[in-house]
C-alpha cells in the first residue's frame, strides 16, 4: 500500500489499440486507485510468436502512457519477471482478461489477482480480418 492509494497493475501487448484494450485498461483502473501497465517488449512478443507486433514498443507503449486512466507505463522483459515486477511496482492487484484465467493464481499471496471478461468481437486478429475484408 502507498500512502493508502491502492495501485493495480496489468501487463498486455497492446498491438493495434483497440476498444477492447480501453475496457480493459478503463476497469482495471476503476479497482484502485493508480494503474501502472507492463508493456511486453519486442523481443518478448518474438520469443513468444516468432514474430513482432506491428507497432513497436516505443509506439505500443506511448500510446498507453497517454491514457487517462493509466498512470505510468513499463516494459515487461520476460514473462518468468511478472512476480518482480509486481514486487518492484508495488503491486496491490494484478489485472488481466479472462484469456488468462488462473494463469496467474500463484501470485495471489503477494497481491489480489483478478481476472476481468474480455470484451466481445474485437480483437488485433480480428482488427487485422476486417481490414483485410474491407481492402
Ligand atoms: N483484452 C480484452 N478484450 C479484448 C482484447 C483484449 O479485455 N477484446 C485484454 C486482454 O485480455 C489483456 C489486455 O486486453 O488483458 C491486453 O491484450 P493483449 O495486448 O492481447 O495482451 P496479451 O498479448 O495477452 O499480453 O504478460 C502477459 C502478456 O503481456 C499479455
Amino acid at each position: 500500500m502507498h500512502l493508502n492509494r491502492k495501485r493495480v497493475l496489468t501487463f498486455g501487448t497492446f498491438d493495434l489499440f483497440h476498444f477492447g484494450h480501453l475496457k480493459l485498461l478503463q476497469r482495471a483502473a476503476k479497482l484502485g486507485d493508480e494503474l501502472f501497465v507492463g508493456i511486453s517488449s519486442d523481443s518478448l512478443n518474438f520469443a513468444k510468436k516468432s514474430r513482432l507486433p506491428i507497432m513497436n514498443e516505443f509506439e505500443r507503449a506511448h500510446i498507453v502512457a497517454s491514457l487517462k486512466c493509466v498512470n505510468s507505463v513499463f516494459l515487461e522483459e520476460s514473462l518468468e519477471l511478472k512476480r518482480q515486477y509486481l514486487l518492484r511496482y508495488e503491486a496491490d492487484i494484478l489485472v488481466m482478461g479472462d484469456d488468462w484465467s488462473g494463469k496467474f493464481d500463484e501470485f495471489a499471496d503477494i497481491c489480489e489477482v483478478i481476472y476481468l471478461p474480455r470484451t466481445k468481437n474485437i480483437s488485433t486478429s480480428e482488427l487485422l480480418q476486417r481490414i483485410k475484408n474491407d481492402f
